[in-house]
Protein backbone atom coordinates (compact mmCIF):
# COMPACT_ATOMS: atom_id res chain seq x y z
CA UNK A 1 0.00 0.00 0.00
CA UNK A 2 1.42 3.55 -0.76
CA UNK A 3 0.05 6.96 -0.57
CA UNK A 4 -0.75 7.87 2.91
CA UNK A 5 0.36 4.94 4.27
CA UNK A 6 3.72 4.45 5.37
CA UNK A 7 4.82 0.62 6.99
CA UNK A 8 8.37 0.29 8.63
CA UNK A 9 10.60 -1.92 6.07
CA UNK A 10 9.74 -4.79 9.51
CA UNK A 11 6.61 -4.99 9.73
CA UNK A 12 5.42 -4.86 6.14
CA UNK A 13 7.69 -7.94 5.36
CA UNK A 14 5.90 -9.54 8.94
CA UNK A 15 3.22 -9.19 6.86
CA UNK A 16 3.87 -10.21 3.78
CA UNK A 17 5.22 -13.41 5.37
CA UNK A 18 2.14 -13.87 6.76
CA UNK A 19 3.95 -13.57 10.46
CA UNK A 20 2.25 -12.09 14.00
CA UNK A 21 2.00 -8.51 14.02
CA UNK A 22 0.74 -6.46 17.09
CA UNK A 23 -0.70 -2.80 16.39
CA UNK A 24 -0.34 -0.15 19.05
CA UNK A 25 -1.61 2.90 20.05
CA UNK A 26 0.04 5.98 20.53
CA UNK A 27 -2.19 8.10 22.45
CA UNK A 28 -1.47 6.57 25.48
CA UNK A 29 2.15 7.48 24.84
CA UNK A 30 1.26 10.65 24.40
CA UNK A 31 -1.59 12.13 26.51
CA UNK A 32 -2.09 9.00 28.78
CA UNK A 33 1.08 8.88 30.62
CA UNK A 34 3.64 11.48 31.87
CA UNK A 35 7.64 11.40 30.08
CA UNK A 36 9.46 9.62 31.12
CA UNK A 37 7.59 6.88 32.15
CA UNK A 38 6.02 6.61 28.66
CA UNK A 39 9.00 5.77 27.03
CA UNK A 40 9.50 3.44 29.68
CA UNK A 41 6.07 2.19 28.64
CA UNK A 42 7.17 1.87 25.22
CA UNK A 43 10.15 0.26 25.59
CA UNK A 44 8.25 -2.52 27.79
CA UNK A 45 5.63 -3.02 25.80
CA UNK A 46 8.14 -3.56 22.63
CA UNK A 47 9.52 -5.90 24.52
CA UNK A 48 6.77 -7.70 25.53
CA UNK A 49 5.53 -8.12 22.07
CA UNK A 50 8.66 -9.29 20.71
CA UNK A 51 9.21 -11.93 23.73
CA UNK A 52 5.01 -13.17 22.75
CA UNK A 53 6.63 -13.70 19.52
CA UNK A 54 5.25 -11.24 17.39
CA UNK A 55 6.21 -7.56 15.78
CA UNK A 56 5.48 -4.84 17.59
CA UNK A 57 3.91 -2.19 14.69
CA UNK A 58 3.29 1.24 16.56
CA UNK A 59 1.01 3.55 15.08
CA UNK A 60 0.84 7.40 14.81
CA UNK A 61 0.66 10.44 12.11
CA UNK A 62 3.81 11.77 10.55
CA UNK A 63 5.21 14.25 8.33
CA UNK A 64 1.70 13.88 6.05
CA UNK A 65 1.64 9.74 6.85
CA UNK A 66 -0.12 7.59 8.59
CA UNK A 67 2.74 5.15 9.68
CA UNK A 68 2.64 1.36 10.75
CA UNK A 69 5.77 0.60 12.80
CA UNK A 70 7.17 3.63 14.60
CA UNK A 71 11.17 3.44 15.07
CA UNK A 72 13.06 4.39 18.32
CA UNK A 73 13.57 7.90 17.31
CA UNK A 74 10.02 8.38 16.58
CA UNK A 75 8.66 7.37 19.82
CA UNK A 76 10.92 9.67 21.58
CA UNK A 77 9.45 12.34 18.86
CA UNK A 78 5.97 11.67 19.88
CA UNK A 79 6.35 10.86 23.58
CA UNK A 80 7.95 14.67 24.52
CA UNK A 81 5.19 16.86 26.48
CA UNK A 82 2.75 18.18 24.45
CA UNK A 83 4.26 17.32 20.94
CA UNK A 84 1.64 15.28 19.45
CA UNK A 85 -2.26 15.95 19.12
CA UNK A 86 -4.35 12.76 19.67
CA UNK A 87 -6.06 11.62 16.89
CA UNK A 88 -9.18 9.54 16.79
CA UNK A 89 -10.25 7.82 13.86
CA UNK A 90 -12.58 11.08 12.89
CA UNK A 91 -9.24 12.93 12.73
CA UNK A 92 -6.72 11.14 10.47
CA UNK A 93 -8.07 13.00 7.60
CA UNK A 94 -7.12 16.60 9.49
CA UNK A 95 -3.71 15.21 11.26
CA UNK A 96 -2.56 13.70 7.84
CA UNK A 97 -2.96 16.65 6.23
CA UNK A 98 -1.57 19.21 8.67
CA UNK A 99 1.63 17.58 8.22
CA UNK A 100 2.29 17.62 11.98
CA UNK A 101 2.59 14.80 14.58
CA UNK A 102 -0.26 12.94 15.82
CA UNK A 103 -1.02 10.33 18.47
CA UNK A 104 -3.29 7.32 17.54
CA UNK A 105 -6.29 6.41 19.76
CA UNK A 106 -7.38 2.85 19.92
CA UNK A 107 -10.14 3.91 16.97
CA UNK A 108 -7.50 5.25 14.58
CA UNK A 109 -5.44 2.33 15.70
CA UNK A 110 -7.55 -0.32 14.77
CA UNK A 111 -9.08 1.10 11.39
CA UNK A 112 -5.02 1.84 10.76
CA UNK A 113 -4.52 -1.78 11.42
CA UNK A 114 -7.30 -2.73 9.83
CA UNK A 115 -6.14 -0.86 6.69
CA UNK A 116 -2.72 -2.65 6.10
CA UNK A 117 -3.69 -6.16 7.27
CA UNK A 118 -3.12 -6.68 10.97
CA UNK A 119 -5.55 -8.16 12.86
CA UNK A 120 -5.04 -7.70 16.21
CA UNK A 121 -4.30 -4.47 18.20
CA UNK A 122 -3.09 -4.25 21.91
CA UNK A 123 -3.93 -1.24 24.66
CA UNK A 124 -4.30 -0.65 28.38
CA UNK A 125 -8.14 0.28 28.75
CA UNK A 126 -10.47 1.20 25.67
CA UNK A 127 -12.20 4.14 26.28
CA UNK A 128 -16.51 3.89 27.18
CA UNK A 129 -19.38 5.84 28.15
CA UNK A 130 -18.46 8.02 31.07
CA UNK A 131 -20.89 8.91 34.04
CA UNK A 132 -23.70 10.88 32.62
CA UNK A 133 -24.05 9.16 29.62
CA UNK A 134 -23.15 12.20 27.46
CA UNK A 135 -19.72 11.58 26.56
CA UNK A 136 -19.26 8.16 24.76
CA UNK A 137 -15.83 6.85 23.36
CA UNK A 138 -15.26 6.92 19.83
CA UNK A 139 -13.69 3.64 20.18
CA UNK A 140 -16.91 1.58 20.82
CA UNK A 141 -18.11 2.63 17.54
CA UNK A 142 -15.15 1.80 15.58
CA UNK A 143 -15.14 -1.57 17.65
CA UNK A 144 -18.46 -1.88 16.18
CA UNK A 145 -17.67 -1.17 12.45
CA UNK A 146 -13.73 -2.56 11.85
CA UNK A 147 -12.39 -5.85 11.84
CA UNK A 148 -10.09 -7.63 14.20
CA UNK A 149 -9.21 -8.12 18.08
CA UNK A 150 -8.29 -5.77 20.82
CA UNK A 151 -6.38 -6.50 23.55
CA UNK A 152 -7.09 -4.71 26.72
CA UNK A 153 -7.46 -4.65 30.73
CA UNK A 154 -11.40 -3.56 29.61
CA UNK A 155 -12.67 -0.20 29.91
CA UNK A 156 -10.64 2.59 32.12
CA UNK A 157 -11.12 3.21 35.33
CA UNK A 158 -12.81 6.64 34.43
CA UNK A 159 -16.22 5.06 32.62
CA UNK A 160 -19.12 3.68 33.54
CA UNK A 161 -18.54 0.37 33.33
CA UNK A 162 -22.31 -1.30 33.46
CA UNK A 163 -23.09 1.41 30.85
CA UNK A 164 -20.22 0.67 28.94
CA UNK A 165 -20.89 -2.77 28.74
CA UNK A 166 -24.46 -2.34 27.78
CA UNK A 167 -23.16 -0.14 24.82
CA UNK A 168 -21.08 -2.97 24.10
CA UNK A 169 -23.77 -5.23 23.20
CA UNK A 170 -25.62 -3.24 21.49
CA UNK A 171 -23.00 -1.93 19.22
CA UNK A 172 -22.63 -6.25 18.18
CA UNK A 173 -19.46 -5.96 20.15
CA UNK A 174 -18.22 -9.32 21.34
CA UNK A 175 -16.69 -9.15 24.70
CA UNK A 176 -14.33 -12.24 25.60
CA UNK A 177 -13.23 -12.78 28.96
CA UNK A 178 -9.39 -13.64 29.27
CA UNK A 179 -9.58 -16.13 32.32
CA UNK A 180 -11.91 -14.12 34.32
CA UNK A 181 -15.78 -14.82 34.33
CA UNK A 182 -16.12 -10.72 35.09
CA UNK A 183 -15.45 -7.44 33.37
CA UNK A 184 -12.59 -6.42 33.56
CA UNK A 185 -12.15 -3.15 34.54
CA UNK A 186 -8.72 -1.29 33.87
CA UNK A 187 -6.69 -0.63 37.51
CA UNK A 188 -9.43 -2.42 39.18
CA UNK A 189 -9.72 -6.58 38.46
CA UNK A 190 -13.54 -6.35 38.19
CA UNK A 191 -16.78 -4.44 37.29
CA UNK A 192 -19.94 -5.76 38.98
CA UNK A 193 -20.42 -7.00 34.77
CA UNK A 194 -20.65 -11.23 34.33
CA UNK A 195 -19.34 -11.91 31.13
CA UNK A 196 -20.90 -14.57 28.80
CA UNK A 197 -17.98 -15.84 26.98
CA UNK A 198 -14.35 -16.67 28.11
CA UNK A 199 -11.01 -18.00 27.15
CA UNK A 200 -8.18 -20.03 28.96
CA UNK A 201 -5.23 -19.68 26.46
CA UNK A 202 -3.75 -17.55 23.45
CA UNK A 203 -4.64 -20.46 21.04
CA UNK A 204 -8.76 -20.24 22.35
CA UNK A 205 -8.42 -16.67 21.87
CA UNK A 206 -7.23 -17.15 18.38
CA UNK A 207 -9.46 -19.43 17.13
CA UNK A 208 -12.40 -16.91 18.42
CA UNK A 209 -10.32 -14.39 15.72
CA UNK A 210 -10.68 -16.54 13.05
CA UNK A 211 -13.67 -17.71 13.47
CA UNK A 212 -14.69 -13.93 13.05
CA UNK A 213 -12.57 -13.39 10.11
CA UNK A 214 -14.41 -16.93 9.04
CA UNK A 215 -17.79 -15.69 9.58
CA UNK A 216 -17.16 -12.13 7.98
CA UNK A 217 -18.18 -10.49 10.96
CA UNK A 218 -17.49 -6.94 10.49
CA UNK A 219 -17.16 -5.82 14.14
CA UNK A 220 -13.99 -6.30 16.20
CA UNK A 221 -13.68 -8.73 19.25
CA UNK A 222 -12.59 -7.13 22.58
CA UNK A 223 -10.50 -9.67 24.62
CA UNK A 224 -10.29 -7.98 28.24
CA UNK A 225 -7.55 -9.61 30.61
CA UNK A 226 -7.83 -8.80 34.60
CA UNK A 227 -5.11 -6.66 35.56
CA UNK A 228 -2.49 -8.25 37.55
CA UNK A 229 -3.50 -9.10 41.27
CA UNK A 230 -0.75 -7.76 42.88
CA UNK A 231 -0.84 -4.31 41.34
CA UNK A 232 -4.77 -4.22 41.02
CA UNK A 233 -6.21 -1.09 42.78
CA UNK A 234 -9.42 -1.26 45.23
CA UNK A 235 -12.16 -0.38 44.10
CA UNK A 236 -13.62 2.20 46.14
CA UNK A 237 -10.00 3.69 46.20
CA UNK A 238 -10.09 4.14 42.63
CA UNK A 239 -14.00 5.42 42.82
CA UNK A 240 -13.05 7.88 45.40
CA UNK A 241 -10.22 9.63 43.82
CA UNK A 242 -12.23 9.68 40.43
CA UNK A 243 -15.08 11.56 41.52
CA UNK A 244 -12.99 14.81 42.97
CA UNK A 245 -11.25 14.39 39.77
CA UNK A 246 -14.62 14.54 37.75
CA UNK A 247 -15.18 17.11 40.09
CA UNK A 248 -12.07 19.27 39.22
CA UNK A 249 -12.72 18.76 35.70
CA UNK A 250 -16.21 20.29 35.43
CA UNK A 251 -15.49 23.11 37.94
CA UNK A 252 -11.93 23.80 35.00
CA UNK A 253 -14.53 22.94 31.91
CA UNK A 254 -12.16 20.40 30.73
CA UNK A 255 -14.09 18.33 28.33
CA UNK A 256 -13.71 16.58 24.84
CA UNK A 257 -10.90 15.01 23.85
CA UNK A 258 -8.91 16.77 26.95
CA UNK A 259 -11.01 15.05 29.69
CA UNK A 260 -9.53 11.47 29.34
CA UNK A 261 -5.78 12.34 29.38
CA UNK A 262 -6.99 15.17 32.53
CA UNK A 263 -8.66 12.13 34.54
CA UNK A 264 -6.10 9.82 33.63
CA UNK A 265 -3.57 12.69 35.16
CA UNK A 266 -5.38 13.41 37.95
CA UNK A 267 -6.23 9.85 39.65
CA UNK A 268 -2.21 9.07 39.37
CA UNK A 269 -1.61 12.68 41.18
CA UNK A 270 -4.59 11.36 43.89
CA UNK A 271 -3.08 7.68 44.20
CA UNK A 272 0.15 8.71 45.18
CA UNK A 273 1.08 7.47 41.71
CA UNK A 274 -0.06 4.27 42.34
CA UNK A 275 -2.44 3.60 39.66
CA UNK A 276 0.45 4.87 36.65
CA UNK A 277 2.19 2.29 38.30
CA UNK A 278 -0.67 -0.01 37.83
CA UNK A 279 -1.39 1.29 34.38
CA UNK A 280 1.93 0.67 32.55
CA UNK A 281 2.15 -3.39 34.07
CA UNK A 282 -1.43 -3.83 32.58
CA UNK A 283 0.09 -2.26 29.43
CA UNK A 284 2.89 -4.26 29.29
CA UNK A 285 0.67 -7.22 29.91
CA UNK A 286 -1.81 -6.82 27.50
CA UNK A 287 1.17 -6.54 24.97
CA UNK A 288 2.19 -9.87 25.80
CA UNK A 289 -1.10 -11.67 25.96
CA UNK A 290 -1.78 -9.56 22.52
CA UNK A 291 1.22 -10.99 20.91
CA UNK A 292 1.08 -14.73 22.07
CA UNK A 293 -2.46 -14.31 20.53
CA UNK A 294 -1.68 -13.52 17.08
CA UNK A 295 1.33 -15.95 16.66
CA UNK A 296 -1.69 -18.66 17.48
CA UNK A 297 -3.25 -16.66 14.83
CA UNK A 298 -0.71 -16.65 12.88
CA UNK A 299 -0.52 -21.14 13.24
CA UNK A 300 -3.69 -21.17 12.22
CA UNK A 301 -3.48 -19.39 8.93
N1 LIG B 1 -5.48 3.34 27.64
C1 LIG B 1 -4.67 3.82 28.60
N2 LIG B 1 -4.40 5.18 28.56
C2 LIG B 1 -4.88 6.00 27.55
C3 LIG B 1 -5.73 5.46 26.54
C4 LIG B 1 -5.98 4.12 26.65
O1 LIG B 1 -4.21 3.08 29.48
O2 LIG B 1 -4.57 7.18 27.54
C5 LIG B 1 -6.25 6.32 25.40
C6 LIG B 1 -6.51 5.40 24.22
O3 LIG B 1 -5.84 5.96 23.11
C7 LIG B 1 -8.00 5.41 24.03
C8 LIG B 1 -8.31 6.84 24.40
O4 LIG B 1 -8.39 5.08 22.73
O5 LIG B 1 -7.51 6.99 25.59
C9 LIG B 1 -9.78 7.07 24.60
O6 LIG B 1 -10.00 8.43 24.71
P1 LIG B 1 -11.50 9.02 24.73
O7 LIG B 1 -12.08 8.54 26.04
O8 LIG B 1 -11.32 10.51 24.66
O9 LIG B 1 -12.19 8.45 23.54
MN1 LIG C 1 -14.97 11.74 24.76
Amino acid sequence: MTGPFRLSDEVRSALEERRAVVALETSVLAQGLPAPRNLEAAAAMGLAVRRGGAVPAWVAVEDGALVVGLGEEELERLAAPDAAAKVARRDLPAAVASGGLGATTVSATLWAAHRVGIEVVATGGIGGVHPGDADVSADLFELARTPGLVVCAGPKSIVDPVATAERLEELGILVVGYRCRRLPFFLVREAPVDLEHRVETPEEAARVAAARRELGVGAAVLLCSPIDEARAMDAGEVAAALRACEAEADRLGVSGKARTPFLLACLAERTDGRSLEANLALLEADAELASRVAAALATLG
